[in-house]
C-alpha cells in the first residue's frame, strides 16, 4: 500500500505527522493549546473541568499517534485476530490510566501543577465510563487491558449505550435511581461516520429456486436500522500497542428515514421512526446475574451481532483468502449468552450471502467460535421465546431450528436407546411458549466453552452441561480462571504501594509478570518495610475516612478495623449475611459493661453497591443496611466500636479508593453460587483479608496463599443441594442467634418493623434458600477470630504481605494468555522494533 503513494508526498507526511509530546513544557503546551483553541477557554475561566479537558485532549493525541500505527501494524502483519464480543465494558476513567501506560503522569503533576491545578483534582473530573452492571463487564475491561498490554492484536465489540448503569442516591434509607447521561464531553471515543451497517428487523423469508437451480433464501420486507462505529482507543501499559474497543451506535437508516413522511407534514411519526431506531442503543439494562426476556434486549444483542458479524467479514474479506481460512485468521470468543446470535448469523452469512454450503458453512463457524459461562443461577441462564425470534428475526428462527435438527441427529446416531436425552439437550425447550436455550445454542455452536473459576468449571460440567459433556466428552469444557489487571488495580488504585513493592524488588516489572511479586517474601520480617506497609494501609483508611466524611457527613475512626462488602447487591451474594451478622454485634455491644466494651476491637462496617431496580428484596436489604447504620451510628454506648455505613453510587472510580482501604473484606456467598468473583483479588492484592466461603476463585486464592492467610468460613458447595432440601423435609430449626436477630429487628429496632418482614420470612417461613440460617453460627465465629487475629498487628502485617506475594497468578495477564493459547491460538505481535524506534526519536 505503501508503495503506491508517491515519493513526495510520503516525505511531507512524515515531516509533519506529529510525534507526541515527552516533557513538560511539551505537555503544558498541548495542553494549552487545546484548552485555548480546541475548547475556546482562556486562562481567566479555566476551571478544573476544563484543565481535564486540555489534558485528556493531549493526552489522547499521544495515544491516537500510537493507535494509528498499532491498527497499520495489525493490518499489515495480517496475524489471526481476537474479537471480543460483550454486552457490558466497565471501563471506568480513562485519563490516569492513559497517563500511567504511557509512562508521563509525573510529566503531567508537574505541568498541571505550574498552571496551577492539583492532578488528582483533575483526574477526578471525569465521568466514569460505565457500560456495565459488576463483575462481567470489569472482566471485559481487565481483558481490554491485558491484551493491549501484552500486544495481542484483539478488537472488543460493544455497544455505546447513551446512558449507562444508573448513578444511585440513598433518600430516607432507599435506593433512587438517576439517570446516567455521560456523553456530554467524551474525547475517549472516536465517532466513524463512515464505517455503519444497516441491520434488519422483522421482515419475512422467501425461499426459491434460481435460473440455475438453486436454492436462494431471502429475508426480505424488514425495518433496517444503522449501526454507526464509535472507536475508543485501549492502550497497553509500557508498550506501544494500542487496541480498539468498537462500540455501536443506532440510528435511523438514511433510506428509511421518511422524507415523504416529513414533506407530507407528518413530522410526528417521521421523528418516531427515527426515535425508535435510537432507542436500540440508547440504555444498559441494570440486571446482573438476571435476565428478563424483553424484547428491546433482544434486539440490542441482534444488532450488536450483526454490525459487529458484518464488520468482522468485510475485514476479512478485503484480505481475499478463501473462507476455509476464516478461522485461522479470527477468533471471536462469547462473553457470557448475549452474544450467542452472532453464531447464527455468522452462519446466516455464509450460508445466505456467501452461498456456502451448509456443512462447510458450519465447520467454519464452529472453529471460530468459543463460550465463556459467568454462572450457574437458573434466573441468569437466558431463554427467548420461540415466537419472539420467530417475529423480530425470522430467518434466525430457521436456521436455529436446522442446528437444532443436524445436532439432535448426531446425538440420536451415537446414544441411539437414550430418548430423553434428546429433550434434554435440545436447543428449543417445549414449553409453553417453546424457549431457545442460548447456552446450549452457544455450546453446540463453539468449538471450546469455558467456566471462569476451578469449582465453577467444574460444576457447570457436573450440573447444567452435564448432558454435553456425556455427547461432546470432556474435552470441550475447560477452565479459565478469571484475573485483574495489576495496573489499575495496584499502581493506579494504591500507587504508594506499587512504590513500595517496586522499590524492595527492585523495579516495575511485576505490573508486567505478576510471579515477581514472590520476590516479596523474604522482606516478611524486615521490621522497616512492615511499617512502611502498615502506614499505606493506615494512610488509604485515612483516605477513604475523608471520603465517608464528606458524602456521608460523620466521620469514622482510621484506626478501626475496616470491614468492606462492596458489589451489586443480590441475596446469592449475602449482603444480609453482613448485616445480620452487624446487628448481632450491636446486641452483644449493647450488653456489655463498660469493661468488657474496652477490650473490643473498634469496627467500621461498610457497604456499598447497586440493586437493580426492580429487585425488590435486594433494595429491602439496602433499606435495612442504611436503617441499621441510623441506629447504630448515633447509639451513645456504641461510640467509636461500631459504624455502619452505606457508600452510594458504587462504581469503578470508587473502588479504586475503596479497594485500597480494606482491612477484611466479604466474600461470602453460598457455596457454588459465585462463579469467580474477582473483587476478592483485588482486595488482597491491595494487602487486604478476606472472610469468605468456600466458593469461586476464593478456593483458589486460599490455595496460593495459604489457609492460614484467610478466613473461610461456613458450608460446602457439595452439601448445599442436601441442606435445601432437608430445610424442606426435615426438622429444620433457624439458628437460635438469628432469631435474637430478627427479634430485634421485629421489635422495630430499626423502625418500621414490617418494611424487613420479607427478609426475615424468606428464611424463616421460605425455606432459606442461600441457607444464611445454616451459616449464620459459623460466620459470627469467624469474625470473632478476625477480631482475635487483629491485636496481633506485628502477624496481621505478616499475613497481609506473605498474601500479596503470593498472588502472582490473579492477573488476568495470565488469564489472557491462557485463552490465546488453549483457546483462540493467536500470538502476541513483535513490537520490539516499534519499541527501538521509539527510543531513537
Ligand atoms: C455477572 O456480573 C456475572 C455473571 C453473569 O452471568 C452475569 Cl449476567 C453478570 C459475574 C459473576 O457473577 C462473577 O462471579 C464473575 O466473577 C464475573 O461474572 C466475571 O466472570
Amino acid at each position: 500500500v505503501e508503495s503506491s503513494i508517491p515519493e513526495h508526498m510520503r516525505e511531507a507526511w512524515k515531516k509533519f505527522s506529529p510525534k507526541g509530546f515527552t516533557t513538560k513544557d511539551e505537555f503544558e503546551s498541548e495542553a494549552v493549546k487545546h484548552i485555548e483553541t480546541t475548547l475556546a477557554r482562556s486562562l481567566f475561566n479555566c476551571d478544573e473541568l476544563a484543565a481535564y479537558s486540555g489534558t485528556a485532549l493531549a493526552f489522547r493525541d499521544r495515544l491516537i499517534i500510537d493507535w494509528n500505527k498499532t491498527q497499520q501494524r495489525q493490518s499489515f502483519a495480517d496475524q489471526k485476530r481476537l474479537y471480543y464480543l460483550s454486552l457490558e465494558f466497565l471501563m471506568g476513567r480513562a485519563l490516569d490510566n492513559a497517563m500511567l501506560n504511557v509512562g508521563l503522569k509525573n510529566v503531567a503533576k508537574d505541568g498541571l501543577a505550574d498552571l496551577g491545578f492539583r492532578i488528582e483534582d483533575i483526574i477526578a473530573q471525569e465521568h466514569d465510563a460505565a457500560l456495565g452492571n459488576g463483575g462481567l463487564g470489569r472482566l471485559a475491561a481487565c481483558f481490554l487491558d491485558s491484551m493491549a498490554t501484552l500486544n495481542y492484536a484483539a478488537w472488543g465489540y460493544g455497544l455505546r449505550y447513551r446512558y449507562g448503569i444508573f448513578k444511585q442516591e440513598i433518600q430516607d434509607g432507599y435506593q433512587v435511581e438517576i439517570p446516567d447521561y455521560w456523553l456530554d464531553f467524551n474525547p475517549w471515543e472516536f465517532p466513524r461516520h463512515d464505517v455503519s451497517v444497516d441491520v434488519q428487523f422483522y421482515g419475512w423469508v422467501n425461499k426459491y429456486t434460481n435460473d440455475e437451480g438453486k436454492q436462494i433464501v431471502s429475508w426480505q420486507d424488514g425495518e433496517i436500522v444503522t449501526a454507526t462505529a464509535y472507536d475508543v482507543p485501549v492502550p497497553g501499559y509500557g508498550t506501544p500497542t494500542v487496541n480498539n474497543l468498537r462500540l455501536w451506535s443506532s440510528k435511523a437508516s438514511s433510506g428509511e428515514f421518511d422524507f415523504a413522511k416529513f414533506n407530507s407534514g407528518e413530522y410526528e411519526s417521521a421523528v418516531a421512526d427515527e426515535q425508535r431506531a435510537e432507542t436500540i442503543s440508547a440504555v444498559l439494562y441494570p440486571n446482573d446475574n438476571l435476565e428478563r426476556g424483553k424484547e428491546l434486549r433482544l434486539k440490542q444483542q441482534y444488532f450488536w451481532c450483526a454490525a459487529s458479524l458484518h464488520d468482522i467479514v468485510r475485514r476479512f474479506k478485503k484480505s481475499k483468502r478463501k473462507w476455509s481460512e476464516f478461522s485461522d485468521q479470527v477468533a471471536i470468543q462469547l462473553n457470557d449468552t448475549h452474544p450467542t446470535l452472532a453464531i447464527v448469523e455468522l452462519q446466516r452469512i455464509l450460508v445466505d450471502m456467501e452461498g456456502l454450503g451448509w456443512d462447510e458453512a458450519w465447520t467454519i463457524v464452529t472453529s471460530t467460535f468459543g463460550y465463556t459461562n459467568h454462572t450457574v443461577l437458573p434466573e441468569a441462564l437466558e431463554k427467548w421465546s420461540v415466537p419472539l425470534i420467530q417475529n423480530l428475526l425470522p430467518r434466525h428462527l430457521q436456521i436455529i431450528y436446522e442446528i437444532n435438527l443436524q445436532f439432535l441427529q448426531s446425538v440420536e446416531k451415537r446414544f441411539p436407546k437414550d430418548r430423553d436425552l434428546l429433550g434434554r439437550v435440545s436447543i428449543i425447550e417445549e414449553s409453553q411458549p417453546k424457549m431457545v436455550r442460548m447456552a446450549y445454542l452457544a455450546i453446540i455452536g463453539s468449538h471450546k466453552v469455558n467456566g471462569v473459576a476451578e469449582l465453577h468449571s467444574d460444576l457447570i460440567k457436573t450440573t447444567i452441561f452435564k448432558d454435553f459433556v456425556k455427547v461432546y466428552g470432556p474435552d470441550k469444557f475447560t477452565n479459565v480462571t478469571n484475573g485483574i489487571t495489576p495496573r489499575r488495580w495496584l499502581h493506579q488504585a494504591n500507587p504508594r504501594l506499587s512504590e513500595l513493592i517496586a522499590s524492595k524488588i527492585g523495579s516495575y516489572e511485576f505490573l508486567k509478570d505478576l510471579t515477581l511479586l514472590n520476590k516479596l517474601e523474604p522482606f516478611v520480617d524486615d521490621k522497616e518495610f512492615k511499617k512502611e506497609w502498615a502506614e499505606i494501609k493506615y494512610a488509604n483508611k485515612v483516605r477513604l475516612a475523608q471520603h465517608i466524611q464528606t458524602t456521608k457527613g460523620y466521620s469514622v475512626n482510621p484506626k478501626a478495623l475496616f470491614d468492606i462488602q462492596v458489589k451489586r447487591i443480590h441475596e446469592y451474594k449475602r449482603q444480609q449475611l453482613n448485616i445480620f451478622g452487624v446487628i448481632h454485634r450491636y446486641m452483644a455491644i449493647k450488653s456489655m459493661s463498660p469493661e468488657e466494651r474496652k477490650k473490643l476491637v473498634p469496627r467500621v462496617s461498610v457497604f456499598g453497591g447497586k440493586a437493580a431496580p426492580g429487585y425488590w428484596m435486594a433494595k429491602t436489604i439496602i433499606h435495612l443496611i442504611n436503617k441499621v447504620g441510623e441506629v447504630v451510628n448515633k447509639d451513645p454506648d456504641v461510640g467509636d466500636l461500631l459504624k455502619v455505613v452505606f457508600l452510594e453510587d458504587y462504581n469503578v472510580s470508587k473502588a479504586e479508593i475503596i479497594v485500597p482501604a480494606s482491612d477484611i473484606s466479604e466474600h461470602i456467598s453460598t457455596a457454588g453460587t459465585e462463579a469467580s468473583g474477582t473483587s476478592n483479588m483485588k482486595f488482597v492484592l491491595n494487602g487486604g483479608m478476606i472472610i469468605g466461603t468456600l466458593d469461586g476463585a476464593n478456593i483458589e486464592i486460599t490455595r496460593e496463599i495459604g489457609e492460614q492467610n484467610i478466613f473461610l468460613f461456613g458450608n460446602l458447595s457439595e452439601d448445599v443441594e442436601d441442606l435445601r432440601h432437608h430445610h424442606f423435609y426435615g426438622d429444620y430449626k433457624v439458628n437460635p442467634e438469628l432469631v435474637k436477630v430478627f427479634d430485634c429487628i421485629k421489635k422495630g429496632t430499626f423502625g418500621d418493623e414490617g418494611a424487613f418482614g420479607a427478609l426475615i420470612s424468606g428464611i424463616v417461613e421460605h425455606g432459606d434458600y442461600y441457607l444464611v440460617s445454616d451459616d449464620f453460627n459459623s460466620y459470627c465465629q469467624t469474625q470473632d477470630l478476625i477480631d482475635e487475629a487483629y491485636k496481633d498487628q506485628d502477624a496481621w502485617v505478616t499475613k497481609s504481605i506473605t498474601s500479596v506475594a503470593r498472588m502472582g497468578f490473579f492477573t488476568s495477564d495470565r488469564c489472557i494468555n491462557e485463552y490465546a493459547d488453549t483457546i483462540w491460538n493467536i500470538e502476541p505481535l513483535d513490537v520490539a522494533e516499534e519499541k527501538e524506534v521509539r527510543a531513537r526519536t
